[in-house]
This record gives C-alpha cells, sequence and structure tokens, in this order.
C-alpha cells in the first residue's frame, strides 16, 4: 500500500521484477488456523510478493519443482519432513531461513519466529536480495517491547504525531484496524510486547469495560505474535478498589491486586505483564508505607507469577525537590542510591526498567551506572524514541548511533567487559530476563537494535530508506548523509560537552532554555555562573556520581584528563577559559559549535531540495515543511544559546559574531 501506515512496509515495485526467474510459485503454511501468526505469514507473503514482484503465488499443499516457500515452527516442519541441521541452533523467538533458488523455508522457534523469518524475506526481496543464503537468526534479548504514553483520553504524553489508537474519552476504542496495522509494524522489526498506556497511570483502566477493551486490543494484535502489558497506577486498590489502603503489604491489598490479575488474564490469557512507575514525579508507590521499591514491586509479581506475567519496574526513581546550594545534591545519583540495597530482593518475575543515562533523555549523557550496580535483579534498558527534548518530531535526529553508543558502552565491571548490551540481555550477569523498552513513535532502528545491538547504524538505516523510498542512489546516500550527522549537528546547536540539551526543561521541553536548568528542585542543574560551569560530579570534591561505575571506569571519569570532551561538564565543573582536548575554550567551543550545527541544518534543507524529483511529491513537501522549520529553529538555538553565555561570561567570541559589535 502506499498509504502512510504501510511505514517501511510499502511492498512497493522491485525495478526490473520481471526479469528475476528464482521465484518461488506457491506457500506452504504449517498452520492455517486464522489469527496465527503463522497463517499471518502466509498473508503477509501473498501481499509482499504480489507488491514488489507483481506474482500470485498459490497456496501449496506438498512442495513443488516450480518453487515452494515453507513457512512454519520448526516442530511442524520436523514432522512433516523430517530433521534439519539448523533446527537446534533456533531459540525462542528465532527463525531458520533459507533461500536456495526456487525453494524457499521460513521455519520458527516459534509462530512468531516464522513470522519474523517472513518480514525478513520479505525485506530481502523488497531491497532486491535474492541471492542464496541460509542462516538462524535469534535475538540478543526475550524482552523487545515498546512503552506507549497513551492516556485514556486519547491525548499522548510526549507523543507528536496525532492522537492514540487505543484510546479515546476515557475507554479502549471500538475499532482496532489500526491497531492491527501498527502489531504489523511492531512485528516486522520483531517486538514482541506493548505496554498500551502512559506509566503516568489511570485507574480506571481496571473497569470491566475496559478490560473487555484490552482483551480486543490484544485479539487485534495476537495475530502478530505481539502481547500486550499496561501500565499500573500503584494506588488503584484505594483510588478505584475503594480500600482504605495501597500499602503492598496489606493482606486485603494483595488480594486486590490477585483479583483483578485474575480478571484481565480471563480476557487476556497471553498478557505480557505490567509496567509500573512508582514513587516518581508525584506518582503513587510503596515508599509512602515505608516499604521498599522491592516490595511494591513483588506485589505485582506474586499476583502475574501464575499467569506467566513479567513486571517492569521502572529505576526512573528520584527526588524532584533538591537544593542546588547543597554542592553535592546531584539528582544523577539517584537511581542508584534507592536500588542499590534492594539488588537480589526482586522477585523473579520482576525486571528493573532502566533509563539509558542518569537523567532524562539528554542529547549526550553517560550510561546509567545502575546497569553495573545491579547484579542479581534482572534489568532491561528504556531508551526514548519519540524525540521529547530532541526536537519533538521537527528536528532531525537519527537516534540509532546515541543508543549504539550506550549499548556498546563497556562498564567494565570487576574488569571483565560488561557492554550495556549484554547486561539488559542477562548474558552478563547470568540473569533469567531482560531486554529493552523503548517509549516509541519512530521505530525501524529500534526494533532492529532490541534484537541485534551488534548491527551498525547506517547498515539499519539504509535498509530502511530502500524500503521506504526506494533503491534510487542518489535518494539513498542523501538520506543517509542527512540521518548519519543529525544526532551530532542537534547536539551542536543544542547543549555542548555533556551540559545536557539545554531546552526548556520546566514546561515544554522544546526549544532554548538554558535559565530554566538552575535553580529549581528537578536536579537538571549546570551551575553556570559568570566564571564556571558544569556539574563536579567526582568523588574527590562532587557529588561522588563518577564513584557510582565500576573502578575502570569510574577512574576515567574522576579525572578532567581522561573524561572525554563530550562529558566534560557532565562530570566537571570548570572555568570557560578551560582548555578542551581539542585545544579550544569551553566559550569558544560553545560559540563555534552553535554555528556550525545551524549552518549544517542550512545544508539539510538544500539536500532535501535536491531530491525534489526522486521522492513523490506528498512526501517530499510533509520532510520539506519540518526541515525548513528546523533550519530556522537551529538558527533561533544558535543565537540564544550562545547570547546567554556571552552574556553571563563577558567573554568575546573570538571570530566576533555573538554579542553586539
Ligand atoms: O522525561 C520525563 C517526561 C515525562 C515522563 C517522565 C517519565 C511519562 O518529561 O513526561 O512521564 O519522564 O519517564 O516517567
Amino acid at each position: 500500500g502506499e498509504d502512510g501506515s504501510a511505514g517501511w512496509l510499502r511492498y512497493a515495485p522491485l525495478p526490473y521484477a520481471s526479469s528475476y526467474s528464482s521465484i518461488p510459485s506457491s506457500i506452504i503454511a504449517l498452520n492455517n488456523t486464522k489469527s496465527s501468526p503463522v497463517y499471518t505469514a502466509q498473508q503477509e507473503l501473498h501481499r509482499g510478493i504480489q507488491g514488489i514482484l507483481g506474482k500470485t503465488l498459490s497456496n501449496g499443499t506438498s512442495t513443488s519443482k516450480d518453487g515452494t516457500i515453507i513457512v512454519g515452527t520448526a516442530h511442524a516442519y520436523q514432522k512433516s519432513y523430517g530433521d534439519f541441521d539448523e533446527a537446534g541452533d533456533i531459540e525462542e523467538d528465532g527463525y531458520f531461513l533459507s533461500i536456495e533458488g526456487r525453494q524457499v523455508l521460513i521455519l520458527g522457534q516459534n509462530e512468531r519466529g516464522a513470522l519474523y523469518g517472513a518480514f525478513d524475506y520479505l525485506s530481502r526481496l523488497a531491497q532486491g536480495q535474492l541471492d542464496t543464503v541460509s542462516y538462524v537468526s535469534n535475538p540478543h534479548a526475550p524482552i523487545r517491547w515498546t512503552n506507549e504514553w497513551d492516556n485514556l483520553d486519547g491525548s499522548i504524553e510526549r507523543g507528536y504525531a496525532g492522537p492514540s489508537i487505543f484510546f479515546e474519552n476515557g475507554f479502549v476504542t471500538e475499532n482496532t484496524t489500526r491497531v492491527a496495522e501498527y502489531a504489523r509494524l511492531l512485528a516486522s522489526i520483531r517486538i514482541n510486547g506493548i505496554i498500551v498506556n502512559n506509566v503516568n497511570a489511570n485507574a480506571t483502566l481496571l473497569s470491566a469495560r475496559n478490560i473487555d477493551g484490552l482483551g480486543r486490543l490484544a485479539d487485534a494484535m495476537r495475530p502478530y505474535g505481539v502481547q500486550l502489558g499496561i501500565s499500573l497506577n500503584f494506588a488503584s486498590p484505594q483510588t478505584f478498589g475503594g480500600l482504605s489502603t495501597f500499602d503492598p503489604l496489606d493482606p486485603t491489598v494483595d488480594a486486590w491486586w490477585a483479583n483483578i490479575t485474575n480478571q484481565i488474564y480471563a480476557r487476556v490469557p497471553d498478557m505480557a505483564g505490567y509496567l509500573v512507575k512508582a514513587n516518581s514525579e508525584g506518582q503513587p508507590g510503596p515508599l509512602t508505607f515505608n516499604r521498599t521499591l522491592a516490595e511494591g514491586a513483588n506485589m505485582f509479581a506474586r499476583a502475574a507469577k501464575p499467569h506467566g506475567g513479567i513486571i517492569m519496574f521502572r529505576a526512573f526513581v528520584y527526588d524532584n525537590h533538591i537544593n542546588e546550594t547543597n554542592w553535592k545534591a546531584d539528582r544523577a545519583n539517584a537511581a542508584v542510591e534507592f536500588f542499590r540495597d534492594l539488588d537480589g530482593k526482586f522477585d523473579d518475575n520482576v525486571v528493573v526498567q532502566i533509563k539509558y543515562g542518569p537523567i532524562d533523555f539528554q542529547v549526550r549523557e553517560p550510561a546509567s551506572p545502575l546497569f553495573s550496580t545491579l547484579r542479581n535483579t534482572s534489568t532491561a534498558i528504556e531508551l526514548q524514541v519519540t524525540q521529547e527534548y530532541l526536537g519533538q518530531q521537527t528536528h532531525l535526529v537519527y537516534l540509532a548511533p546515541l543508543w549504539k553508543e550506550i549499548l556498546e558502552f563497556d562498564l567494565k565491571a570487576d574488569n571483565r567487559s560488561s557492554k550495556v548490551k549484554d547486561i539488559v540481555s542477562g548474558e552478563r550477569f547470568r540473569r533469567p530476563l531482560g531486554g529493552s523498552a523503548g517509549v516509541v513513535n519512530n521505530l525501524y532502528a529500534y526494533g532492529l537494535l532490541a534484537w541485534d545491538p551488534s548491527l551498525d547504524a547506517e547498515e539499519i538505516l539504509q535498509d530502511w530508506i530502500r524500503l521506504t523510498f526506494g533503491h534510487d542512489p542518489k535518494v539513498l546516500e542523501t538520506i543517509t548523509d542527512m540521518s548519519m550527522k543529525s544526532w551530532p549537528t542537534y547536539e551542536n546547536y543544542t547543549g555542548n560537552l555533556g551540559v545536557q540539551t539545554l531546552t526548556d526543561i520546566l514546561y515544554t521541553h522544546f526549544g532554548p532554555n538554558p535559565a530554566t536548568l538552575d535553580n529549581n528542585g528537578w536536579g537538571q542543574w549546570t551551575r553556570a555562573d559568570k566564571f564556571s560551569i558544569g556539574m563536579d560530579r567526582t568523588v574527590k570534591n562532587g557529588t561522588a556520581n563518577a564513584g557510582q561505575y565500576p573502578p575502570a571506569v569510574a577512574n576515567v571519569y574522576e579525572n578532567i584528563e581522561t573524561t572525554p570532551d563530550n562529558l566534560l561538564l557532565w562530570f566537571h565543573h570548570v572555568i570557560y577559559t578551560h582548555q578542551l582536548k581539542s585545544g579550544k575554550t569551553v566559550i569558544q567551543h560553545f560559540y563555534d559549535s552553535h554555528y556550525e550545527g545551524a549552518a549544517t541544518a542550512q545544508t539539510l534543507v538544500k539536500q532535501w531540495e535536491s531530491l525534489k524529483s526522486n521522492i513523490d511529491s506528498e512526501r517530499y513537501e510533509h520532510v520539506l515543511f519540518r526541515q525548513t522549520f528546523q533550519a530556522g529553529h537551529a538558527l533561533v538555538w544558535r543565537d540564544s544559546i550562545n547570547q546567554f553565555y556571552h552574556n553571563l561570561s563577558e567573554i568575546e567570541d573570538q571570530a566576533k559574531r555573538v554579542g553586539n559589535h
């Protein structure tokens, strides 16, 4: 389809399609039950091959020398056709794909895996890759979920692409057509779970009418192997259930959660589990009753355990009323301080979900030290796909390079290789569960990295470009170049050297407003004054945050000489004329980067304009509008930030661009 909802699943005709001879002529699906992912895979193969190659395949029951695609579970295949070598290598949700001339095998460890294999095969066809291949693909981690921040009234917290497809007017939507379309996109990038409502959760989701609605959502997504989960409000037993308390150790509260959980599972037997934001930013939680966060999490774990449900418990817990006059106060310390002593105290079906950095989805943060603190607790990484602090879908910021930097970061716990990606997969500390949660909007690279974090950010991007915009080499080259420089460009004209994004943090999270970071309890401080800037997070003289990392990493951040320039102001408080490794002063780096970033933003418009005749006008105009906005806004960013620090420091720009001349 050419409609917008198809995203990268357009199945656009391949140039020279008729010259391909090695296309199979029939499909054998090893399960024909409607609503099974294998049946979905068969439908998808028909649709895809029709679109990409213009060929109509028949449904077969026996293999033919004209070529057959067999799709199903490995187990079902073995029953009818006997054993195959790779069978033992396929792990949960994984698949085996073999293309040999016109014979194609797509065999999943489970039905979901078979569907993933079918999407992989179609992605290859759509990119013109018909060569012989034979490989097993397995996920790096079992949990690959999205977190939707949709509210029951239909609005979306930090959503910039229209209203909710799940809720309206306080209830689950009746029409699930778009929900199924969305599940199709999720399955194609191997996402296996979705939390449908905001972590700032509304307890009325638990009404009988809404539980039935959740069943409707799960029914729409089940054919795609996408399991539904929900966010819970910790106070529900009291505010919604009418009990006098929501103390997690009160037996009536425990029984209330067990009961409501049973009701939900009666309607959604394969529900993935719960997500909980507790004692954070005004949300209720166990600390109110002097119970630990682990006691709170385990209450849900007990209720979900008999049903095989998982509890994702967020580590985003911090005090938002801290006092900047205390040099040692530091929001970045909060997660480790709250969770350190709870390691090993969470039930086995609890996963602590950790934002990638210690503060909040900024343009540049180090990896959260909590990944290396929790050794006896399953963890997952939380990424933000929606561009809250990063331009809110009006600035081009391709995020895969940022995520890769965090996933590949080595925390060196016990002086052994401890990459974040191997911690959250459960591998490094031998945990049964783990994975990633993406607060979503813009998905493709997120799903593929959740499956395989070793993939290259540029290769993922280029697959997406070919699938979305076709095979024109100029389009491929131009969009690749624009996207790969987009994160550094945004960083250049917003907040440099690890000082955070410098956007307005009090209300909009959009546009320049460096003054809002300081002098309030939110703890996103820069400590900028007339002479100096940056958070001193050293152990010797500051908040001791650097000491939360394993020694090999802590030493790097503790010393100003070894701290990379791009995190200098995250870990150190320095004078504006402090010299960077580049030889420039901090303040001159600010001035220059802002000019450089804003200049690049102007060239993005020119680059996009060069594709006018290579892209359909609807998508061309849509993106041009955003690029033009970004270019103008980048100038506003440049001048506001430079003027702010020029006023504060009264240090001249060597190139005499900033200030009154
Ligand atoms: O980044 C902040 C956002 C809030 C969000 C919170 C969180 C859902 O500004 O909108 O609330 O983080 O992650 O809980």
